[in-house]
């Protein structure tokens, strides 16, 4: 286990909540694999541009690291590039900062291929300009002298190995891509509602849709990013309506813009769907700007128009309700739930209907007697509802309320 320690600075007039921003970084250490040994706060009037932290926090920090074994050093901020190299220079320590945290996290729990790809470019395109900074701190140790050849550079060709790399990954990821699209169009065949469950890592998603599900599809854990890949289940509601709902990597605060990026194409999925649940942990003492973070990440995906119900999850945590959200309004519509103790699931399923019932109309079909007939009559009560049904002159007749999207591939079928 890597013994870090982790910096953080609370800006003049900022509103930020430099304690718990520090104790989300903490918990980003351990589910990275890091051990937190000390943290450092200071208060700046304004952030020093070459080294982000004052010098006298500096000689405070390389005085402990004198004493104490340290592997590394963790910043609560997205440092640029140059601000990485003269603190690592200084420090002559590895240096790492949200990005970095949440990167090698991503890392680690990529399952899909694609998920892999898309982590692996994120990296590499933050590792990019940062080249220079490992070399000088490298030649720091002693590995300067004849580096320098003529010709290129070790630098040049670094950074064109990288380039080359991102390449190939972007060509495999277009390329995985389209095999999800042919999936997709296929899965469409069915068309049904889809509701994305979407929120703050760590708010309860992946432990919803399981309990949404009746059983263990994806694995929920009290680790910050457990989820990467997007999982699909079908739910059924009470009135046999039947729903996809799709469990989706977390949101955090100052999420990395690189990471933002990957993951615009695995959220093309999220706007296809119909409704978003957005999960929130009603128990966490910052859950609003949590809820306002992921409300911040849906806009710029362009998902913001999208209907949404927001669920406030870990309902047996809370202390008393009243006081909870007297502060801040709760966001509208609303539910409050347990997920993990099956606390208003009823509710969530008829709210789900009542959201969904715009959705669904009356049709009536005439369908020739044949194999095609007990096909689309399977698909029909499978998904909705049969009102009426009869056999004249050798056609069936039913009358049926489905969902809106089946309904108009019924009416292509018969036609
Ligand atoms: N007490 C309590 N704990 C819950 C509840 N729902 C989820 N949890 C716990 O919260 C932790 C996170 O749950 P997950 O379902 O993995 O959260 P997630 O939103 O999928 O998280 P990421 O995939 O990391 O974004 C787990 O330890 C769950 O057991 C709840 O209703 N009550
Ligand atoms: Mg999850």
């Amino acid at each position: 286990m890597e013994k870090a320690v982790l910096v953080g600075v609370q800006k003049k007039n900022s509103q930020d909540n430099l304690q718990s921003s520090l104790e989300e970084l903490q918990a980003l250490v351990k589910t990275a694999g890091g051990i937190t040994k000390k943290i450092f706060t200071q208060k700046l009037q304004k952030i020093h541009p070459g080294t982000f932290i004052g010098k006298g926090k500096m000689e405070e920090i390389k005085e402990y690291l004198q004493k104490e074994d340290i592997d590394i050093i963790v910043l609560d901020a997205n440092l640029s590039p140059s601000q990485q190299t003269q603190l690592e220079v200084f420090f002559e320590k590895p240096i790492l900062d949200r990005t970095a945290i949440i990167l090698h996290i991503f890392a680690k729990h990529a399952r899909t291929k694609e998920g892999a790809l898309q982590v692996e470019f994120a990296q590499l395109e933050y590792r990019l300009p940062r080249l220079v900074g490992s070399k000088k701190y490298l030649s720091r140790l002693g590995g300067g002298i004849g580096t320098q050849g003529p010709g290129e550079t070790q630098l040049e060709i670094d950074r064109r190995r990288i380039r080359q790399k991102m390449d190939s990954i972007k060509a495999e990821l277009e390329n995985v891509k389209r095999h999800r699209e042919i999936y997709r169009s296929k899965r469409k065949g069915v068309p049904l509602p889809v509701v994305s469950l979407v929120g703050y890592t760590n708010a309860g998603k992946s432990t919803l849709l399981n309990c949404l599900c009746g059983k263990t599809v994806v694995k929920a854990q009290d680790k910050l990013f457990e989820t990467l890949d997007p999982t699909t289940r079908k739910i059924k509601l009470k009135n046999n309506q039947a729903v996809l709902i799709t469990d989706t990597v977390g949101f955090i605060e100052k999420l990395p813009h690189q990471l933002v990026e990957a993951f615009r194409a695995t959220f093309e999925e999220v706007s296809e769907s119909d409704l978003l649940i957005h999960v929130i942990d009603g128990s966490h003492p910052q859950f609003f700007k949590q809820a306002e973070t992921v409300l911040k990440v849906l806009e710029e995906l362009s998902l913001s128009h999208k209907p949404i119900l927001h669920v406030y999850n870990k309902l047996d945590l809370y202390e008393d309700d009243k006081v909870r959200f007297l502060k801040h309004p709760k966001l509208f519509p609303s539910l409050i739930l347990s997920a993990e103790k099956n606390i208003n699931i009823e509710q969530l399923l008829e709210k789900l209907e009542e959201f969904l019932s715009s959705f669904v109309e009356e049709i009536e079909v005439e369908l020739p007697l044949d194999e095609q007939a007990q096909k689309l009559r399977a698909l029909i009560s499978e998904n909705g509802k049969i009102l009426l049904e009869k056999v004249e002159h050798n056609t069936l007749k039913i009358k049926a309320s489905v969902n809106k999207k089946i309904a108009h591939y019924l009416r292509n079928k018969v036609q």
